[in-house]
């Protein structure tokens, strides 16, 4: 008879932003429909994402993950995988940092959302960059885009992103193995291609067609499938391959008029992450 395992426990440290599609409200169906078992822990609570929807309304979740965390001590709960991204103020990486401390048997990957398009995002000055380059330090795998590698490697930001070669890809990602131990740099414009490079174990780089446009939410998108991925046995490559692959299918998905701050149409595809397996 089939035994179902026990669904892999996820640690999700993101902020949880109503409307735009990004972060936790991605993050979740993603886990979930690969058979994970997401546990929420927000960060902060906005209307939207920070990213050309108007001022949200915000409200700091600081002091609940504080209590949250020490409520999953004291019922002996261990998560297998702790994923953190969007940490809007340096008390919020050391709620990450602690989290970290509590469960150092969990797989840690940090998204260390800060910038995009050449600039940090709102609120994120050099305080913070800096806080969220430590907690990469203690990380067993980070996903950076092309302007978090930048910054993180104490580059220039705002450099052109002209197109990268292979080798040029490669090497940026060999160098963030200098602070963790895996690094997968994501958005790399690679000619005609986007593509993301790896290291830390076997390099590679996974090229696709370019598209013409982009979205809010797509790194989470990216981040949620490679943990999904890595939890479910495959090597990174693979994982981050996969990733690659959907997120090019949700942009595809989404109608030429749709309006992009809102994100990519995912929702509807969702079962194609599902495990092929008879329940
Ligand atoms: O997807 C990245 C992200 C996550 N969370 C918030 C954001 C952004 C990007 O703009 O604003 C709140």
């Amino acid at each position: 008879m089939f035994q179902p395992s026990e669904p892999k426990k996820v640690l999700c440290i993101h902020d949880l932003s109503g409307a735009g599609r990004c972060s936790l409200t991605v993050i979740l169906p993603v886990l979930a429909v690969m058979g994970a078992q997401p546990i929420p822990l927000p960060t902060m609570l906005l209307s939207t994402h920070t990213g050309g929807l108007g001022d949200p309304a915000r409200q700091d979740c600081g002091a609940f993950g504080r209590a949250a965390l020490e409520h999953y001590r004291s019922l002996g709960l261990e998560p297998d995988c702790i994923y953190t991204g969007y940490l809007g103020s340096e008390d919020l990486v050391c709620l990450a940092a602690e989290a970290f401390r509590l469960w150092p048997g969990a797989l840690k990957i940090v998204d260390p959302v800060m910038a995009d398009g050449g600039r940090p995002y709102s609120g994120f000055g050099p305080g913070l960059i800096q806080a969220v380059g430590q907690l990469c330090r203690s990380a067993d795998l980070i996903l950076p885009n092309l302007t978090e590698a930048r910054l993180l490697l104490g580059q220039d930001p705002a450099l052109p992103e002209g197109s990268v070669s292979e080798q040029e890809a490669l090497d940026l990602a060999g160098r963030l193995t200098g602070l963790a131990g895996r690094a997968v740099v994501t958005g790399l414009p690679m000619g005609k291609f986007v593509g993301c490079a790896g290291a830390g174990e076997e390099p590679f780089v996974v090229r696709h067609l370019h598209m013409d446009r982009s979205f809010p939410g797509t790194g989470d998108l990216f981040g949620a499938i490679v943990t999904g991925s890595l939890l479910r046995g495959n090597v990174l490559s693979a994982a981050a391959d996969a990733a690659a692959g959907f997120v090019a299918q949700a942009i595809q998905h989404t109608p030429r008029d749709a309006d992009t701050r809102c994100g990519v149409w995912f929702e509807p595809l969702l079962p194609r992450l599902a495990p092929m397996r008879e329940m």
